[in-house]
């Protein structure tokens, strides 16, 4: 796969990858551009990933890599703390623009996970600077993935993420269970019909710690990284109505569903449900330079800010929060979508993915396809005492055909770059037919 023969691979620690595996097998990618990454040994890999659920106008776009390369030649880095510069201000109008009705303040940050505990430290800050500080736990969500930061963790539901550091996660945090349910769902359309009354959970958990104790809770609105998890009708609606009763917020952590995977700017939009706070990153730069945002409702912000006389009102910020070359990207990404209405080519081919990701349901191995928008979770049966290895290899044989797909235990998750057309749709489903058929 490495074309190189001078990397010491040694050195790198890779991220969430099984090391030694992958320097006794690499994977390289050298290039990309539009739907295609060119591989180590020169071949045309299509991205059924836009990435990592990030590319979504496709690759290599020049006006993004020219906006960045002006602002490093004028002014490559100004400090956020009690300075500024003009970027920073134009992106989070820009961003302000693409999110619901109200929620309208945009806090910078580099990452999802920051993201998140950005967005987990807002919803104890606001309490608080009402005089509700006691409001102070956290509800999350199994299976739910929110990052890697301390809080993200805390409030995620993802095993093998926590269960080393366990002893260390935030005291204070609940989660409502999953609504994922093979026996009720398998093979829905769309978002499935049963599951609604799983949160009315939530209405048990404040029970049991009393709405005054409860700060938030945090769910993703579409869940991806587990398994891809389409919410069941009516469900997050009822979890909007349950913290709304209860003076708790509700956080959508948009992370994947900004900006587009889901056919609108939000899942908020596609949903008709409104949160409180919104994360965002991926999407928001193209993933051309590391950015991200928490999008958040005016009163939210205004507590805070206006809870105070003078001085620092958030005791929170990055180094590189609204870091200029990833303003100038989040400036150049934005004004791709909506000048040539990428989400609207995701949403006009909603359909033709779903009837494509559905047409592999006779296909081996398949237990249950989920879809919505342009993400398409195909959940395998797993090998006798071996969960996710045929997963594995079916990514790993997809790779050498020219496919990139994800995996999570035994669920392939496909989720391109919004700028498909309904012929790669085609070609990137028959290719991964063509894999399940070859595998054991
Ligand atoms: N929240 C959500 C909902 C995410 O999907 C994060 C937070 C964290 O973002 P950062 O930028 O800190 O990674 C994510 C990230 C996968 C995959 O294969 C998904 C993510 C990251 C890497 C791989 O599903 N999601
Ligand atoms: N650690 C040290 C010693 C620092 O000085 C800083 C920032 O000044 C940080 C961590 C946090 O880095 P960042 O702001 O890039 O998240």
């Amino acid at each position: 796969m490495n074309a190189r023969t001078d990397l010491d691979l040694s050195h790198l620690w890779m991220p969430f990858t099984a090391n030694k595996q992958f320097k006794a097998q690499p994977r390289m990618l050298t290039a990309a551009k539009g739907m295609y990454y060119t591989s180590g040994d020169g071949r045309q890999v299509m991205d059924g990933t836009a990435g990592l659920w990030c590319v979504n106008a496709g690759h290599g776009r020049p006006e993004i890599a020219e906006a960045i390369a002006a602002q490093a030649q004028s002014l490559d880095y100004a400090p956020g703390f009690q300075l500024a510069h003009p970027g920073a201000f134009e992106a989070a109008t820009a961003v302000a623009a693409f999110m619901p009705e109200g929620l309208d303040r945009i806090f910078f940050t580099n990452s999802g996970s920051e993201s998140v505990d950005t967005a987990l430290k807002i919803a104890l800050a606001y309490h608080r600077a009402r005089g509700d500080g006691q409001r102070t736990r956290l509800i999350g969500r199994e299976r739910g993935y929110h990052g890697v930061g301390f809080g993200g963790i805390s409030v995620g539901g993802i095993v093998a993420n926590r269960k080393t550091f366990s002893g260390a996660l935030l005291p204070a945090v609940d989660h409502l269970p999953h609504t994922h349910n093979l026996e009720q769902n398998a093979f829905s359309r769309g978002q499935p019909a049963w599951g609604e009354h799983l949160a009315d959970e939530l209405e048990r958990l404040v029970t049991l710690h009393d709405a005054s104790t409860i700060a938030a809770v945090i769910v993703e609105p579409m869940a991806g990284s587990t398994g891809v998890l389409i919410p069941p009708k009516g469900y997050l609606q009822r979890l909007r109505e349950i913290t709304a009763k209860h003076g708790i917020l509700l956080i959508f952590d948009e992370v994947i569903t900004a900006f587009g995977r889901l056919g609108r700017n939000t899942a908020s939009e596609y949903f008709g449900v409104t949160p409180d706070l919104i994360t965002m990153a991926k999407g928001i730069s193209n993933a051309a330079v590391p950015a991200g945002a928490v999008a958040v409702k005016r009163e939210v912000h205004d507590a805070i800010v206006n809870g105070v006389a003078g001085g620092i009102e958030f005791f929170h910020g990055y180094t590189y929060s609204a870091h200029p070359l990833a303003t100038a990207a989040i400036v150049a990404t934005l004004n791709i979508y909506q000048r040539d209405q990428v989400f609207a080519n995701a949403d006009a081919l909603a359909k033709t993915f779903e009837d494509a990701a559905h047409a592999l349901k006779d296909a081996p191995h398949v237990a249950d396809i989920r879809n919505l928008g342009l993400v398409a979770g195909i959940e395998l049966r797993s090998r006798e005492g071996a969960i996710g290895a045929r997963a594995a290899e079916v990514f790993q044989k997809c790779f050498d055909h020219g496919l990139m797909v994800r995996y999570t235990g035994d669920t392939i998750a496909v989720s391109p770059p919004l700028i498909i057309n309904a012929e790669e749709i085609g070609e990137l489903f028959a290719r991964i037919r063509k894999v399940l058929t070859s595998v054991a």
